[in-house]
């Protein structure tokens, strides 16, 4: 099984240099991150797909180190429920790795008209999005050829950690910046060491028809995004739950014919009575487990592939490369075509 003339092969690999440049070039984001601090009460990001992903580890990350207000909000959803309470003390982030899906920029249209600061997280800086914003976060890592996005995520990740660093420094937090440029080097290690995992897993999960990715925290983020691979990539139905939510109505369709993937977040304590549950549940029911864990553990049997442990605001970056992987490597043994899913289309308009 080879498959490295696929462009999403090079591009899952030119991940770790796609976030090491947005870091670099993005440089000081202080005086932004001071501007919202100081003129806005609350961010809300909007976005699709991937992009609403990495809106989401923003969000996750602005909130927990600086304590600003923020949410996600798809972009689809925008209309019939952000904007009715979007004020001028909100600042809108919309994330577009092409800076042209129409759901997208519709929502920064509508809140443009009211007076809504706009701030824009896109690869393309000549695009439509970032001529409609305020402030332009331009994410680094070239042109993405295949359809699933894995490189722009990244870089989009990095633009968001970084800006989530800048706001906890300029919110009186600690200087997160010697750590965010460990991360690139922790993302590329995690490459390196799902590639085997990905390649061995791939027939087992060609199998497979239905698959719940359970995480916590960012790992939540991480699973979303992983479920949203293994759709796209190699046609399995996938869902992505936070491992409490799980419990409550979805565990009851957990038998034999399904896998559960649990994503544990660097320091999983606060749920790691959930996570045990759960695989006390799905062993039960003889369900295939597999968990992804960024120290090694006993506890949840031997089907466990162990990430570089990173920080959990940024854990994300990390816990999602296996799965870029693994969507990879699947759907070249189920014959698809990784770059080109069927039905979609890189700018959905
Ligand atoms: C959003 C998006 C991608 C997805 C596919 C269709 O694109 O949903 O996340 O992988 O390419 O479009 P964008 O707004 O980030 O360009």
């Amino acid at each position: 099984m080879s498959g490295e003339g696929y462009a999403m092969y090079r591009e899952i690999w030119e991940g770790p240099r796609a976030y090491r440049e947005t870091i670099e070039s993005l440089g000081s984001l202080a005086p932004i991150a001071e501007e919202v601090l100081a003129s806005h009460k609350a961010l809300l990001t909007c976005s699709c797909g991937s992009s609403h992903h990495a809106g989401l580890a923003l969000c996750y990350a602005a909130s927990r180190l600086s304590g600003f207000a923020s949410y996600a909000v798809q972009a689809s959803e925008y209309p019939v429920y952000a904007h009715h309470h979007l004020g001028r003390e909100h600042l809108l982030a919309a994330l577009s790795q092409s800076g042209e899906t129409s759901d997208t920029i519709r929502a920064v249209r509508m809140a443009r008209q009211r007076g809504v600061k706009v701030m824009a997280v896109t690869g393309r800086v000549e695009s439509s999005l970032a001529r409609l914003a305020d402030y332009v976060l331009a994410t680094r890592g070239g042109v993405e050829r295949a359809v699933p996005a894995t490189k722009s995520f990244i870089s989009q990740l990095a633009a968001c950690y970084a800006f989530a660093s800048a706001m906890s420094l300029a919110s009186g937090g600690v200087d997160l910046f010697p750590e965010l440029q460990r991360q690139p080097g922790l993302f590329e290690e995690a490459l390196a060491a799902s590639e085997g995992f990905a390649k061995e897993r791939a027939r087992q999960f060609s199998q497979i028809r239905s698959v719940f990715l359970l995480g916590y925290g960012p790992s939540f983020i991480a699973a979303l995004e992983a479920s949203l691979k293994l759709k796209e990539t190699c046609g399995i139905h996938a869902e992505a739950y936070s491992v409490w939510e799980f419990r409550h109505g979805p565990i009851s369709l957990l038998d034999s014919e399904k896998a559960c993937i649990m994503i544990l977040p660097p320091s999983p304590s606060e749920a790691a009575e959930a996570f045990e549950k759960v695989y006390a549940t799905a062993r039960g029911v003889g369900a295939t487990v597999l968990t992804v864990s960024h120290s090694p553990t006993d506890t949840f049997g031997p089907d466990i592939l162990v990430l570089p442990r990173a920080r959990e605001e940024f854990a994300t970056a990390v816990e999602v490369a296996p799965f870029q992987l693994l969507s990879y490597y699947t759907a070249l043994e189920k014959s698809l075509d990784p770059d080109r899913p069927r039905l979609l289309t890189k700018v959905v308009q």
